[in-house]
């Protein structure tokens, strides 16, 4: 068995680690064994990096930096409820220091991690208006990276999960610097996208189109440990997931849907539970794990409903068709909609292909006045607000 030296000094810090009272001791063997059960998301990255023996490693290495990225944001999401123990008034920690708001924090990390690397040409963020732009004194890189800090930020104050939504495009314009053509691109063109949910323990997900690989954050260590290898959507779905409050918003396609989800409509199947945690991570990582589907759908007040194609609906997108799935704005695939807008909003059906298949047909069937209203939205003749 070839040692693997890396994963060996990582298993004898976390023994070291978690054992250092007790004194437990593993002999060589044990110890070489279990070295090769731990992949770290480095390692992971580069061993899939070197199935491709062209890749320059660049993709590789934002990959990491965004890992970094997530494990500084980690920290600050779980010590976010003792801001008011440790002393945070009006803005201002014990330390006299200026205290942001936690997206805002979340985003200036992700920023910063990236604008100097020479990686990038350009980044978008759902805190901002416009595209970032690469300072001109750092090297502009071959890719753009899109990303929405931290979704679900409102859970912050009631200690429940939020997360990182980032997806990776290749650089297609023409000049040295990026532009917004570089971020504006179809789901379809992504080549890496992926979150993290910052829950009980901190999780990221990813995928460069090779399938969808997971891994949980080792506080002890500071160490992404792959957890979930080749995630799949289940066959059999368990959930589905809406906000059941705005019903009365709802479309008739969409009202009837729902009753078939419940078992009511058509067929008269078993019901599927309903669980909603309204942090679009946190409900999508859950039907990953255990099948369902989650909806935002389109109203007719609000045609394209709320969710962002660009910061949220692209990247999840390409997640759950690698994994199996299938995202729709119940029209036809996310990943093909044409953007129109930095900010453009998407009605968002996402999970198992059967039941996003069976919105698709309900629209199809009753929704014919919302589609009306929401195409000229979907092909960029009208913006959205
Ligand atoms: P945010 O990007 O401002 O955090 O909003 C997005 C969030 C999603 O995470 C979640 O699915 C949705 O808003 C919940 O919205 P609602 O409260 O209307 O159900
Ligand atoms: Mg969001």
């Amino acid at each position: 068995m070839l040692c693997n030296l890396p994963n060996l000094a990582l298993l004898c810090m976390m023994v070291n680690f978690t054992y250092n009272q007790i004194n437990i001791r593993l002999n060589e063997e044990d110890a070489m064994v279990l070295a090769h059960r731990i992949t770290t998301i480095e390692r992971h990255i580069l061993d899939k990096q070197k199935q491709f023996p062209t890749a320059t490693g660049v993709l590789t290495n934002i990959l990491y930096d965004i890992a970094l990225a997530a494990k500084i944001i980690a920290r600050e999401t779980t010590r976010a409820g003792l801001v008011n123990i440790l002393g945070a008034t009006d803005g201002h920690n014990v330390f006299g220091e200026q205290q942001q708001k936690l997206d805002v924090f979340a985003d200036d990390v992700i920023a910063k991690m990236n604008d100097h690397t020479g990686r990038l040409c350009a980044m978008a963020s759902e805190e901002h208006d416009d595209i970032i732009p690469i300072p001109l004194h750092f090297d502009s890189g071959r890719y753009a990276l899109l990303y929405d800090p931290l979704d679900g930020s409102s859970n912050i104050d009631v200690n429940m999960p939020m997360g990182t939504i980032f997806s990776l495009h290749r650089k297609i314009s023409k000049g040295e610097r990026g532009t917004l053509e570089d971020v504006l691109q179809p789901g379809n063109k992504l080549v890496a996208a992926g979150y993290i949910i910052y829950g009980p323990s901190t999780m990221m997900v990813y995928t460069t189109g090779q399938g969808v690989h997971g891994f949980t954050l080792d506080p002890g260590i500071g160490e992404f440990l792959l957890s979930h290898p080749d995630m799949r959507v289940p066959q059999k779905p368990k959930y589905y997931s809406v906000n059941q409050g705005y019903e009365k918003f709802w479309t008739p396609g969409v009202r009837r849907y729902v009753k078939w989800l419940q078992g009511i409509h058509g067929e008269g199947h078993e019901p599927l539970a309903q669980r909603y945690i309204g942090a679009l991570i946190a409900d999508v990582h859950r039907n990953l794990l255990h099948g369902g589907v989650f909806m935002y759908p389109g109203e007719m007040k609000r045609p394209s409903g709320k969710l962002r194609l660009m910061y949220e609906a692209q990247a999840l997108g390409f997640i759950v068709e690698q994994a199996g799935g299938v995202a729709s704005d119940g029209i036809g695939s996310i990943l093909d909609i044409p953007p129109s807008g930095l900010h453009q909003r998407v009605p968002l059906f996402i999970g198992n292909r059967e039941l996003v298949a069976t919105a698709e047909k309900f629209i199809r069937e009753y929704d014919q006045e919302w589609v009306d209203a929401y195409m000229p939205y979907r092909n960029g003749e009208l913006a959205h607000a």
